[in-house]
């Protein structure tokens, strides 16, 4: 992966963060990392999106079970566009997001809030 420029290692129980400069444009070249980690191994986390925005196609959040940042087994989603995704759920009690944009045009990028759930078990 190229440097991480931005982005934060979070702890739950609970809590919100922002694309860089939220509400106004994100960087260009920007390569954020962000790791929700429960307090709680036996947690999962979940998180909810209050705004999403992306220049569709060219710069994207990807999201990803666990602590690999980056582990294309691992994926769990990748974001682009305007659509506002439903809340995603991780399996394990971590949870990592990636943001990547590309050398020009910007968008507000995203709101989220994440927290951390007892797992359903089955
Ligand atoms: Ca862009």
């Amino acid at each position: 992966m190229a440097m991480k420029t931005c982005g934060s290692n979070l702890q739950g129980p609970s809590g919100t963060f922002t694309s860089p400069n939220f509400p106004f444009q994100y960087d260009s070249n920007a390569q954020c990392v962000w790791v929700i980690t429960a307090v709680n191994t036996n947690k999962v986390i979940q998180i909810n999106f209050e705004e999403f925005d992306l220049e569709i196609g060219y710069d994207t959040l990807t999201i990803g079970d666990g602590g690999e940042v980056g582990d294309p087994r691992t994926v769990l989603q990748v974001l682009t566009g305007s659509f506002v995704p439903d809340l995603i759920v991780s399996m394990s009690s971590q949870m990592w997001l990636h943001l990547q944009t590309d050398e020009s045009v910007g968008s507000v990028g995203f709101k989220v809030n994440y927290k951390g759930n007892d797992e359903l078990l089955l």
